[in-house]
């Protein structure tokens, strides 16, 4: 039997609450069997094929098993409760997704589970991870495979930076030229490439994430960032004259035309689209660095563009700057930026919307770990591991409190990613800090605790083939 060295807490995100019973313990073998009412039993076969590897042996799903997965209607949807003795693993969750957060968790601990109870659930609703596939590519394979990996933390919402400058990586059709010729050879950041998703691939990415409790947040970024769409469509130019393909890493000179209307043709077709194809709440309008689009511009292009998401069904999401103008009620604000403060974001959440906080200097996976890192950029400064741990969103900017934060996310811009084992590199270990800044209550977490528990992932991704940052932070060994 494998010796019992973990402790009931030992989980990232760290849970809410957790109360030992040392003299307890559940060790899990070959054999031991999952037992779960009929509306569970997805995240039970989830939960057997995980353990199965776990144990290399068959974990049997049927009446009778050890470990008991139920539905609890007075848990919150995403709450969970595990309670482990000698004889049995209770796991109960308040949906679907709560028991299949609590598995997780299990999953974290196994084989050897200890014993005890704990009962957790979420601080904020969306916990969100980013990925941009505008810069560089991933295939609708690789961006399963890494939905699979943010579940593990309890990550909630992939948010797909879609469009830029240099690329257009999503099937609009009626608009062929966007992906044939935008999303062909060579439109990454220094010509690598080429990609984009089809409706079908979308589609999937979307179902497999659901199927991991993940919601897809589809971004498609304007007016600015969009030389790729004035390069494949030229009568979308102020002059209607063509423009070539960029693959650098400038921002902010590209913008649509706010006085053109077909603009807002294009536009609306964008978003009906994506709106149809989309089953989560949210549509991303990106609204991001129009550094050549006049504040009157973007202003009358916002007051059209930021309703249609609503049209459509869905809650608008945009960057910060987006609060520089009147928002439709529903309209969430992202903010990203160093600053310590910021009017406008702070006045959006005094009218009563709700902010999403990825600020650079903590949550942008793309920074740089340290002056020696090879992989990311370093704008927003070097962002080790404790950085991206040692914050609290509500107490990032003046005017945004507790019950204005949506949640948090951790964008990973791609511009220097070229394959999987890059986005692991930026996201391990930083992604499950932000993970338990978004999850765990304030008073249930802290640097040197993180610090000994992260330390057991180590061996965990390097049997997993996963490419992690051994930081120097931890004591890896
Ligand atoms: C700023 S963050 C951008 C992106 C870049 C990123 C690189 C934001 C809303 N815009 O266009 O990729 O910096 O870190």
């Amino acid at each position: 039997m494998p010796p019992l060295t973990k402790q009931l807490g030992d989980v990232i995100p760290v849970p809410a609450s957790v109360r030992p019973v040392p003299a307890a313990s559940f060790t899990i073998i070959p054999g031991t069997g999952v037992s779960t009412v009929p509306e569970a039993s997805g995240v039970a076969a989830y939960l057997a094929g995980e353990l199965a590897k776990t144990v290399d042996g068959t974990i049997p799903i049927g009446p009778g098993g050890a470990i008991v997965l139920e539905l609890d209607p007075a848990l919150a949807a995403e709450a969970y409760t595990l309670a482990v003795d000698d004889t049995s693993v209770r796991l109960r969750g308040g949906t679907r997704q709560g028991l299949f957060w609590g598995v997780q968790t299990l999953l974290q601990l196994a084989p050897v589970v200890p014993g005890g109870v704990i009962e957790d659930e979420p601080r904020y609703e969306y916990r969100g991870a980013m990925l941009d596939l505008a810069r560089h590519f991933f295939t609708a394979g690789e961006i399963k495979a890494h939905v699979d990996l943010l579940a593990q933390f309890k990550i909630n919402h992939l948010h797909l930076h879609l469009t830029d400058d240099q690329g257009w990586r999503l099937e609009i059709p009626g608009w062929p030229l966007l992906t044939s010729v935008s999303g062909g050879e060579g439109t990454g950041v220094d010509g690598a490439g080429p990609g984009f998703l089809t409706l079908a691939e979308y589609a999937d990415v979307v179902a497999y994430a659901a199927s991991r409790f993940v919601t897809i947040v589809p971004e498609i970024d304007m007016p600015g960032h969009v030389n790729a769409v004035h390069h494949a469509y030229p009568a979308l130019t102020a002059d209607g004259e063509p423009v070539p393909r960029r693959t650098d890493a400038e921002v902010g000179y590209s913008s649509l035309v706010a006085g053109k209307e077909e603009t807002y043709a294009f536009v609306e077709d964008v978003i009906r689209t994506v709106a149809d194809v989309t089953p989560g709440p949210y549509l991303h309008i990106g609204g991001d660095e129009c550094l050549s689009t006049p504040a009157e511009d973007y202003r009358t292009f916002l007051s059209r563009v930021l309703p249609l998401p609503g049209k459509y069904g869905k809650r608008a999401i945009g960057w910060h700057e987006i609060a520089a103008v009147d928002l439709p009620e529903a309209a969430v604000v992202q903010f990203w930026r160093i600053e310590a403060a910021d009017e406008n974001t702070a006045r959006a959440a005094a009218e009563g919307h709700r902010i999403i906080m990825a600020p650079a200097d903590r949550t942008y996976l793309d920074m740089k770990y340290d002056a020696d890192s090879k992989l990311g950029l370093d704008w927003a400064g070097h962002v080790d591991v404790r950085r991206s741990y040692d914050w609290d969103p509500a107490d990032r900017l003046p005017g945004v409190a507790e019950e204005a934060l949506l949640g948090v996310e951790a964008p990973l811009w791609s511009e220097t990613l070229r394959s999987v084992a890059d986005i692991q590199y930026l996201t391990f270990p930083r992604l499950p800090a932000i993970a338990e800044v978004a999850w765990s209550p304030r008073s249930a977490r802290s640097w040197e605790s993180f610090r000994g528990r992260i330390a057991a992932f180590g061996p965990r991704w390097e049997a997993a083939g996963i490419n992690y940052y051994r930081s120097p932070e931890i004591d890896w060994s």
